[in-house]
This record gives C-alpha cells, structure tokens and sequence, in this order.
C-alpha cells in the first residue's frame, strides 16, 4: 500500500505545502508521544570551573552597560535557545563593588538565588533587601527592579547569583512586555528594608491590605530561617526516602507558590542519604548551597559540591546520595503543571 502510493503521497504532500497544509499522519506519534520525549538532557555547571569566566566578563564590560551581566547556563541540546529547560532560563548574574544595574521592568517573573558573596542589595517595587549566599528573593511580573553592591559589615566582594525566569513560558506565549525605568539607575526606595516581612512575614497580615497581584508579597525569603527549618525538621527525622526534607517556598497571603510561574524549594539531605529515584513532568534545575553528594539523573553520574548547579529533564529518572549534609534549592515550572492539570509524578522503587 505505501509501496503503492508512495509517490503519488509525495506529490500531494508538495501539492499542499503553498496552501500552508501538512498531514497529520505523517506527525501523529511525535505530537502525541506515548510520554515525554523532551530534547533536554541533563546537565552540570561545575561553579569552581565557571566563575573565572564570569570575572572575566567582569574586566571586559560593566553592569551598567550590559544592562544584567549574566553568564546564561544553556542546555546543552538547546544551543542558542537562552533555555535550561523548554520552560525555564537560567543564568549567572555578577555585580562588582560599586557596580548599579539600572531599573527596569517586565513582564517575565524572576528569582534570584545568592551563591556566591555578600553585599550587593536588590530594589524591588521600591523596598530594598540586602543579599547573603542561600537567600531566596523573588522580582514579581512587572515590579520595578534594580541591583546595586555597596558592600556590607566592611566588605566589598563580587556578589553572584543564580536568575531563574520564566522567559521561555512567556516567549511561547508571545506575551512579553518591557521597558526601562526614566529615574535611569536606581530607583527610589520608598519602604525601608525590612517592610514586607513585617507586613506578611510574621504569619500575620494587615488587616486591611489590597491583594496585589498574584505574586508573594515577601520577596525575600533569608537563608538564615530557611536553614533553621530544614535543621528542626532533620532533627525530627522526619526523613522522607525520595527527598529528605523538602520545603516549599509559598505566598504567605494565598498558600499558594511564592511566583505563580515558578514553584521553587529548598531541601536537605542527611550525610549517609542514599534516596531512592523518583520522575515528574516539571524540569527543574537545582543549585547546591552546602554539602556534597552525587545526583543520578537519567543516565548520568553528578558528582556535586557547594555552589553547583545542574538540571533535571522532564520525566528523567532522579536519586541522591548524600556525603556530607547537603541543603540545596531547586526551581522548576511545576505550578503551570498543576494549573492545567498536567502535572505526573512517579515514586519508584
Ligand atoms: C533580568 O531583568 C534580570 O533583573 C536578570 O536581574 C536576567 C534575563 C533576561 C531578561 C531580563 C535581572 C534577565 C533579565
């Protein structure tokens, strides 16, 4: 039968192309695969072997002028896709010592997740918050931000961090909006630091507030209380077999994810934690913040120390082991799963 009309196939399949028609029969399995069939692999970025790359970007241009300098951390199968996974960026920003990077705003949600150095702040919607390795801070959607590094405690050191964005989910969805702030560099702060947590960071609220938006109205969630959580919690050995102890960062007003694109975690894995695998449908991407210990992702072997970060593909198979006690956080595009119903998980073993 193919034999037969091989050919003649062939010419209607050209016959159609100027109309803008293709045949689905062609296509089917691929757009319907029995289960995913991402073309992300998993990957590594070893942060001992990239920083010099990113001092070296920061001899060669400012902050200033690069707007954001950021080493992007590409996957490997995406080249020239600005993507770790199909739905998330992800790169490594630098701001130097006395370095500003100018207001702006946009549609894309951002996190930010401190690696490497203290001192540099960030102006979020005119609040600022001071930044130290393992503190989570959050740049809702349209929110007027800024970065800046004045140093702190009488140091004056470059300051590093990991962006996560949702850029990918907003490219898709060709609803991306932007625009640069008038003030320039920074933009005028209006709340003293500290502002937030104490309007919604003490398990309370006020009374009367307008619910603004989707997004936490903490944006800056310490590492300092992160850490004592998970450490209570080992204590408790309340030690789950797949993840240790996993916390989720929320929107204190809602219960809800701290940005309504991207779910976002830290987690702890005790010394001698050899956890069992587990897959779901939301890639993620994981920085380590403290310990050592090998990540099997898929097919590959991750021998992973402080200030690592690699990415878990949609559906590949994931364990750890833990050698020393590990704390590392990880983000991923798990709340959009959830909202339309796609998201599967699978606890094996
Ligand atoms: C952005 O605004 C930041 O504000 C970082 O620090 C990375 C990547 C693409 C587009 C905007 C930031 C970004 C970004």
């Amino acid at each position: 039968m193919q034999q037969q009309y091989g050919q003649e196939r062939q010419k209607l399949y050209d016959d159609i192309r100027p109309q803008h028609l293709t045949p689905l029969w062609e296509v089917l399995h691929a757009l319907v695969p029995p289960q995913p069939m991402t073309p992300c692999v998993p990957a590594f970025w070893r942060y001992r072997d990239i920083r010099p790359y990113l001092m070296a970007a920061g001899k060669l241009i400012t902050a200033e002028e690069a707007v954001r300098r950021v080493l992007i951390l590409e996957n490997p199968a995406l080249p020239g896709r600005s993507a770790i996974t199909q739905s998330l960026y992800a790169g490594l920003q630098l701001i130097l010592p006395g370095e500003v990077a100018p207001s702006h705003r946009h549609v894309q949600s951002a996190l930010r997740f401190v690696i490497d150095g203290k001192g540099a702040y960030t102006t979020v919607a005119g609040e600022r918050t001071t930044m130290h390795p393992g503190d989570f801070i959050i740049t809702p959607s349209w929110t007027w931000h800024d970065h800046g590094n004045e140093g702190i405690d009488g140091v004056s050191e470059p300051v590093v961090w990991l962006d996560g964005l949702d850029i990918p989910m907003v490219r898709f969805f060709d609803a991306g909006f932007a625009e640069n702030d008038a003030v320039g560099k920074s933009q005028p702060v209006s709340r003293p630091e500290g502002s937030s947590h104490a309007r919604f960071g003490a398990n309370m609220a006020p009374v009367r507030h307008d619910r603004k938006g989707l997004a936490s109205p903490i944006f800056s969630y310490p590492y300092s209380r992160t850490r004592e959580a998970l450490h209570t919690l080992a204590r408790e050995q309340d030690i789950d077999a797949w993840e240790g102890v996993k916390l989720k960062y929320i929107n204190p007003a809602t219960g809800g994810w701290a940005i309504p694109t991207l779910a976002t975690f830290m987690q702890f894995l005790p010394k001698g934690f050899a956890g069992k695998r587990s897959r779901s449908t939301d890639g993620t991407v994981y920085c380590v913040t403290e310990g050592a210990g090998i990540a099997h992702v898929g097919n590959e072997r991750f021998s992973f120390g402080p200030q690592d970060i690699f990415v878990v593909p949609s559906w590949a198979p994931l364990s750890f082991e833990a050698h020393q006690d590990v704390v590392m956080f990880s983000y991923s595009d798990r709340p959009v799963h959830e909202a339309l119903g796609i998201l599967r998980e699978e606890f094996l073993d």
